[in-house]
């Protein structure tokens, strides 16, 4: 396994749109195990390929309890097919916009279906923090991070502070 560098915003990279797999074969496997390890080291509790410059669609999360046994979930081509209608606010953080933490709106609870990593077809319903984990690494998918959720005005001040740090060279990707 591999711990992979994850880009940070701004950064071109993040807003582009990750394409489909075809099989889950041996190559997108050692991705999900590089990104379950590289998640967990940050530590998070999702990646998207995309943070980690790769195009295919795949995320893994872990909201369990890093005190205990983990339990990743990894998801190739996740796509929703149910969101509820009650909408609540959660505090997001983002390992690609690090040290930010901002209030975002997102449906409650989520139906997703995906591959996962043995290739079979699988539905899973989520609610809380793990319905908002996946919508975010979904977003990540489509290029959109959680600052595209806020006001302009909000989203230039952290993406401007994040350039100045990374100019700094305090922050490498
Ligand atoms: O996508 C990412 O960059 C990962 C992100 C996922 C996420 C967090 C919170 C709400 C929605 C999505 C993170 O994991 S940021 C780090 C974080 O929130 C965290 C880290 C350690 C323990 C608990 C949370
Ligand atoms: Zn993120």
């Amino acid at each position: 396994m591999a711990i992979l560098d994850i880009i940070v915003a701004p950064d071109p990279r993040l807003k582009l749109k990750a394409e489909p797999v075809s099989a889950v074969d041996a190559s997108v496997r050692k991705l999900m195990a590089d990104m379950v390890e590289t998640m967990h080291l940050a530590p998070g509790i999702g990646l998207a390929s995309i943070q980690v410059g790769d195009l295919r669609r795949v995320i893994v999360v872990d909201v369990s309890d890093p005190n205990k046994d983990r339990d990743p979930i990894c998801m190739a081509n996740p796509e929703l097919i149910w969101t509820s209608d009650e909408i609540n606010f959660h505090e997001e953080g983002c390992l690609s916009l690090p040290e930010h933490y901002v209030e975002i709106k997102r449906p409650d609870a989520i139906k997703v279906r995906y591959i996962n990593e043995a290739g079979e077809k699988r539905e899973l319903e989520a609610d809380g923090l793990l319905a908002v984990c996946i919508q975010h690494e979904m977003d990540h998918l489509n290029g959109v991070l959680f600052v595209d959720h806020i006001s302009s005005l909000k989203r230039g001040i952290i993406l401007r502070k994040l350039a100045k740090i990374k100019k700094q060279g305090l922050i490498k990707t």
